[in-house]
């Protein structure tokens, strides 16, 4: 029997990239695969301070994109360090398809781009990219740990450009937690999830977070569920966080139950240090059943499964 389709996505900024998946796992009646990278492609294209060109640089000025994608048999593809070009998400379905391996990085990963017809772009900054980095120059702090709280407390959440549950923000206000992971279940049963991201503003060049790591930003596994995240990538690689999720799912946990016990898990290796940072998971399993769990308050999720324009949801949280 026909199973009702859904997809969720990290943040408010995921109701559009819903919108577009939407499209096809509806009206098309298509597979979460292609839902999922048309979304990833989508908010790829918008100019934002986190996912595609237009988004914050390394500290050596340049942005370097991850991304990764994994279908209902397990296929994945992950690019990371990707600079130059625009949709990571289809390079790394391309290396998924058309080659034997899992990830590349950096010049490699470009180079294949190149060859299968993705086009160099300019690696200018976007304006607003440009504005962060020139302010960030000033002290060329590197902070990357971000106190929530602190923040809050200070009012400095832009509610105007991030909506009611913004994301979490460096101290001049500067966004940084705004990675868009995707799963989706289809008409056909089949799961298939997409994370995209031009990572921690500022980070070192060459750094990697968790979202072209299979099973750290992004997991699926089509007999139980799919899961991915945002937030500090260096403490979702440490747990191994989708990767668990899934596995709890599998153990009868509910989306929401294994996407806490994921964060549960990271704020126990350093209670003190979690106080500063965000996580935030999101998950999906068969049923159809949808969960999130984060750190701190903040993270918000966007949930489509009918012909309701989707909707917004908060994350509990630990905090
Ligand atoms: C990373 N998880 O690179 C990402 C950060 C993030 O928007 O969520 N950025 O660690």
């Amino acid at each position: 029997a026909a199973v009702k389709p859904i997809v969720v996505s990290t943040w408010d900024s995921g109701l559009p990239v819903n919108a577009v998946a939407w499209k096809i796992l509806r009206e098309n009646n298509g597979r979460a695969l292609d839902a999922v990278e048309a979304g990833a492609r989508w908010i790829e294209d918008d100019i934002n301070c986190c996912v595609g060109l237009g988004g914050n640089p390394d500290r050596d000025g340049i942005v370097t994109l991850d991304a990764c994608i994994m279908d209902e048999k397990a296929n994945c593809g992950s690019v990371a360090g990707l600079s130059y070009i625009k949709h990571p998400i289809s390079v790394a379905r391309k290396l998924m398809e058309t080659t034997p391996h899992v990830m590349l990085v950096g010049e490699g990963a470009m180079q294949f781009a190149l060859a299968n017809g993705f086009p160099k772009e300019s690696g200018k900054l976007s304006k607003d990219a440009e504005k962060s980095y020139k302010d960030w120059l000033k002290k060329s702090e590197y902070k990357p740990v971000i106190n929530i709280e602190q923040q809050q407390s200070k009012g400095k959440k832009n509610k105007k450009e991030h909506g009611p549950f913004a994301p979490s923000y460096f101290d001049d206000g500067t966004p940084n937690h705004d990675t868009m992971g995707t799963i989706a279940m289809d008409a056909g049963g089949n799961l298939s999830g997409a994370c995209t991201t031009s990572g921690m503003a500022f980070k070192l060049h060459g750094r990697v977070g968790d979202s072209p790591i299979i099973g750290a930003g992004l997991f699926v596994d089509n007999e139980v569920g799919a899961a991915t995240g945002s937030g500090q990538g260096e403490e979702v690689i440490r747990v191994a966080g989708t990767a668990i999720i899934v596995e709890m799912m599998r153990m009868g946990k509910s989306p929401k139950e294994a996407c806490k016990i994921a964060v549960e898990r990271i704020i126990k290796i350093n209670p003190a240090k979690a106080k500063d940072f965000q996580v935030g998971f999101i998950a999906i399993n068969k049923a159809g059943e949808y969960g999130a769990y984060s750190i701190q308050p903040g993270f918000s999720y966007s949930v489509t499964l009918a012909e309701d324009g989707g909707k917004v949801y908060k994350a509990e949280s630990h905090y």
